[in-house]
Parts: structure tokens; C-alpha cells; sequence
């Protein structure tokens, strides 16, 4: 050992012990950057849907049980996604740090924890619905650079606090600036790598141009909208809902992308025919439109999981025909590309009464991605989750004692009837409004059957016949007012609705899990 080369480096004559823990947790975080991008690109380039930090996202959105995920959509509402994300990227940064300290301190126990964690991303992509028989590369491969990549780093950096602690200056700086060096390049094309790769990943997706190109058919039949349909009532709900407006529930952490020129419609199970359509032979079967309004079992009384649009498409039992569905099957297990899966009775799809369709158009335009592009189900009179099955490519003809839906055995029934309904959306409470007259009102719904009444009572008082709108049909909600002289003070809104058959709305409270949750709204208005 020479002191002269020692001092020609940027120290003087020491080189000081690295905290190594530090270090050695920056090297975990990198590597498992290099990992994410090694297999981001990869995935670009052979295996598209196997994005490791999708794929871990989507797993963990079905594995974490139900009343987490009900939590999550209460604290977080719309953004539970993206919550979740940054959830899962904290939580994997941290365990990333932590393996880089134990590779550090316990070789290779950091090197076999980061490779652990890259064996169950592999799993996560490949119990993915629709991994590809490449799908196991990009994971696989980006889980060997970040082990390489970490002892690597952790070598450096054992052997510069070693050479520190023996004062042997020229290899502690060696392996210091080498240390640098490595982490500094892998970091910056770890994060230009793996973004570019995840950007171009989803912006060079052809489906976008595909949807715009799309021309439908012209429907053979239209739903008219009566004259009277929309009160006129500042803070009302339209009656049909737009489609940017439109709520949305799923389980799908990035929408799907489904081309429609590759979509299959395929049935199966219990039927005398198998059959598999192409887009073009469902929409050249005919389409008709169709008023209905889709709810959601976790819509709580009062809340607004629950819209109404003018859908375009081909009734159900139409092409169930096709396939000759045996006499004793009473159930249609329909599945998206994603993996979803929900349980339909069969006769609520081959009831001639009853108009479910495969909607490819919503609101006049083919369905936007987020509502299922471009087929999904519409059944009316049933909760979402056991009947509007969006990007949805297979049935099959079944029994209920055979087979259960993704959210059967999560605490949800197998079998869910929308219950009847009404929410006043005006006056809101907390929206203080002047005595004098004030108009009352809101949405009410009872599908299949439609709304008969609509009731108020103001401070527990008579029943008061609110004025309903023009129905579009049974399927359809309706708007409902009551005008009400105001006085000052605090006073509570009570709405009950009465269907066509003369069933009065469940007055007993329930909770949305296993059915639906039921009760009047109640509300408290402040009149100044
Ligand atoms: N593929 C798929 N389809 C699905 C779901 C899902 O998670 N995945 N959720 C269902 C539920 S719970 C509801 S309420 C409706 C909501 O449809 P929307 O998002 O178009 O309003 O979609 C249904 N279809
Ligand atoms: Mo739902």
C-alpha cells in the first residue's frame, strides 16, 4: 500500500467508514427499481399485460378481505385506487430497504427476500386472467438483474467499510467511488427505463383509435324521451345521467383494453350448441336501444352509485337462443377478460319481459372504456355485481349449486334484486336555504316494475304526494318534487317510495352487504 495513491484521491489520507446501513438501504430501494424496470421493459416488449406493479395491485385488490376494501372506498372513495398503489409502492419500498440492510449485514438473506418478492410478482402476473405464455419473462428476468444488481452494490460496500476500518484508504475509495458509480447509473436508468417503458406500454395501446374508429350500426328501435321526463329543478339529478357523470365500480386497477376487432363472445356449460361470436356477428344480429338505470349494491340510502343511460344493444336471450341453454341449468356465470365473474339467474336473461342486452353503446356513443369497451351486460332490476358484467367475453350456462361469482364467497348473495329506492338530492344538508318556498326533490327507482308514488314527510308529519316526471319506462328511475313552504329552523326530510305493485319501500334499515342496503332517507335541512 502506497500513501501517494491514497492522497491522489479526493480524500486526504483516510477514507471514513460508510453507515452502512444507509448505504446498503439505498442499494435494496435501487434494485428493486432495476427489477420493476428490467421487467417493465421486457413486458413492453413481449408480454404487454405483465406489469409487475399492476399485476401485484390487481392480486392484492382480490385477495384483501371485504371489509378492508369497503374501508378503503369509504376513506379514500374514488382515488381506493390509487390509494392502493401508493400503498403497495410504500410497502414495497420499504421491504426493498429492509433486504438491502440484511443483504449488507446476513449474506444473501436480502438477496433471496428480493428474490422471494420477485417470485411473488411473478405469481401475481400469472394468476392475471389472460397471462400470455410470455408472461413469466419479464418478472423472471427483471428478478435476476436486481439480485445481480444488489450484490453487487452490497459488495462495494462491504468491502469499503472494511478497507475503511483497516485504514486501507486506496481500496475503501476503490470500492466507495465504485459503489457511487453503479448506484448512480442504475438508478438514473432504472427510473428512464422503467417509466419510459410503462409510458410507452400504455400510450402506444392501438384500442384507443380502434374505439373511434368504430361504427356501429344504426339501432332498429329508440327509446323516446316523454315530454316531461326532466323537471326543472336546480340541484336535480339529470335524468340521464352522462357518461362522464357516470359512477363507476369495479375491480379492474387499469381498465382493461379490449380490441374489439379481437373480441370473442364465446358460450358454454350447459348448451346443446357451443357457441363464439366476433363483434361483427353480435352487433349485425341487431340493436335496439334500451332506457335503464344501474345500481350498485353498495349504494347506501341517500347515496349516488346509481345513474341512468340510453344503452344500445343486442337482448340477451337472443343470443343465448343461439346456443340452446339445457332445461336444467338456472344460472349464467358471465366473465370479463379481467377475471371478474358475476352470477345471473338464467330466466332473468331469457324472460321475454325482460330486456337484458349486451350494450355496446351508452349515452350515443360506443361504451367508454371504463364502462366496459366494448361489450358489457345490462340486465335491469339487477345489482350490478350479479348481472352488468363490463368487458365481458364468456358465459357460461350453469347451476347455481355448481358454480359462485367473484363476489359469492366475499359476503356478498349469490342472487340480488335491486331494492326499491329514493334519495332527495335538494335542499342538501349542510346547504343552509331561505324560508319561502323550496322545492323538495330528488330520484326514485323500482326496477323492473317502476315507481308508482313518491311520499314526503316533513318533520315526521302526513305523507305528502310529491309530483313525479314523465316515465321513461319501468327500468328507467324518475324524478320526483314536492314544493314546500319553508319556515325558519331546523326540520327533517323523510322520502318513501311505492312501486306499481303497491310495495311500499323497505322502511327497515339495512347494510349493503349480503344484498343491498334498504330504509328511508331521512335528512336534516336548515331554513334561515
Ligand atoms: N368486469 C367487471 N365488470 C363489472 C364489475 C367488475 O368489478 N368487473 N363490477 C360490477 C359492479 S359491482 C357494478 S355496480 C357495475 C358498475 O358499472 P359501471 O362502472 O359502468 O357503473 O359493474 C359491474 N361489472
Ligand atoms: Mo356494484
Amino acid at each position: 500500500m502506497t500513501t501517494d495513491t491514497a492522497t491522489r484521491t479526493d480524500e486526504p489520507g483516510t477514507v471514513r467508514r460508510p453507515r452502512g446501513w444507509f448505504w446498503a438501504a439505498l442499494a435494496g430501494l435501487i434494485s428493486a427499481a432495476a427489477l420493476l424496470a428490467v421487467a417493465e421493459l421486457f413486458a413492453l416488449l413481449v408480454a404487454r399485460a405483465a406489469s409487475p406493479v399492476l399485476a401485484v395491485g390487481s392480486f392484492i385488490v382480490d385477495i384483501v378481505p371485504r371489509p378492508l376494501k369497503e374501508l378503503a372506498i369509504t376513506v379514500f372513495g374514488e382515488s381506493d385506487k390509487i390509494a392502493l398503489l401508493v400503498g403497495v409502492g410504500l410497502g414495497a419500498a420499504v421491504a426493498a430497504a429492509v433486504a438491502g440492510v440484511l443483504e449488507y449485514r446476513f449474506r444473501p438473506v436480502g438477496a433471496i427476500l428480493l428474490g422471494i418478492g420477485g417470485a411473488l410478482a411473478t405469481a401475481a402476473i400469472l394468476t392475471r386472467a389472460g397471462a400470455g405464455a410470455l408472461a413469466w419473462l419479464p418478472p423472471v428476468l427483471g428478478t435476476v438483474a436486481g439480485v445481480v444488481l444488489l450484490v453487487l452494490l452490497t459488495r462495494r460496500l462491504r468491502r469499503w467499510s472494511t478497507a475503511a476500518a483497516a485504514d486501507d484508504a486506496p481500496t475503501a475509495g476503490l470500492n466507495r467511488r465504485g459503489f457511487f458509480l453503479l448506484s448512480g447509473i442504475a438508478a438514473a436508468s432504472a427510473v428512464v427505463v422503467g417509466v419510459g417503458a410503462r409510458v410507452l406500454n400504455a400510450a402506444t395501446n392501438s384500442v384507443a383509435a380502434a374505439r373511434d374508429a368504430l361504427r356501429l350500426p344504426s339501432a332498429r328501435s329508440t327509446v323516446t324521451v316523454p315530454e316531461g321526463a326532466s323537471l326543472d329543478v336546480p340541484g336535480l339529478s339529470p335524468i340521464i345521467t352522462p357518461n362522464a357523470d357516470f359512477y363507476r365500480v369495479d375491480t379492474a386497477l387499469t381498465v382493461p383494453n379490449v380490441d374489439p376487432s379481437t373480441w370473442r363472445l364465446s358460450i358454454e356449460g350447459m348448451v346443446d350448441k357451443p357457441i363464439e361470436l366476433s363483434f361483427d356477428d353480435l352487433v349485425n344480429m341487431g340493436l335496439d336501444e334500451y332506457g335503464v338505470t344501474l345500481t350498485c349494491v353498495s349504494n347506501e340510502v341517500g347515496g349516488n352509485l346509481v345513474g341512468n343511460a340510453i344503452w344500445q344493444g343486442v337482448p340477451i336471450r337472443d343470443v343465448l337462443r343461439l346456443a340452446s341453454p339445457q332445461g336444467d341449468a338456472d344460472m349464467v356465470l358471465s366473465e370479463s377478460v379481467d377475471g371478474f365473474t358475476a352470477s345471473t339467474p338464467l330466466s332473468s336473461l331469457t324472460d321475454d319481459g325482460l330486456d337484458a342486452i349486451f350494450a355496446v353503446a351508452m349515452n350515443g356513443e360506443p361504451l367508454p372504456f371504463e364502462h366496459g369497451f366494448p361489450v358489457r351486460m345490462v340486465v335491469p332490476g339487477l345489482y350490478g355485481y350479479v348481472s352488468a358484467t363490463k368487458w365481458v367475453t364468456k358465459l357460461t350456462v350453469t347451476r347455481f349449486d355448481q358454480m359462485e361469482a367473484y363476489w359469492t364467497p366475499r359476503g356478498y348473495s349469490a342472487e340480488a334484486p335491486i331494492k326499491m329506492s329514493s334519495r332527495v338530492d335538494t335542499p342538501k344538508i349542510g346547504t343552509p336555504v331561505s324560508a319561502g318556498k323550496v322545492p323538495i326533490a330528488g330520484m326514485a327507482w323500482a326496477q323492473p316494475v317502476g315507481v308508482k308514488t313518491v311520499e314526503v314527510s316533513i318533520d315526521d308529519g302526513d305523507w305528502q304526494q310529491a309530483t313525479l316526471s314523465a316515465p321513461i319506462n319501468d327500468q328507467s328511475w324518475v324524478q320526483w318534487v314536492l314544493e314546500w313552504d319553508a319556515q325558519p329552523g331546523s326540520h327533517y326530510i323523510t322520502v318513501r317510495a311505492t312501486d306499481k305493485q303497491g310495495n311500499v319501500q323497505i322502511q327497515e334499515a339495512a347494510a349493503i352487504a349480503p344484498n343491498g342496503s334498504s330504509g328511508w332517507q331521512r335528512t336534516l335541512v336548515t331554513v334561515r
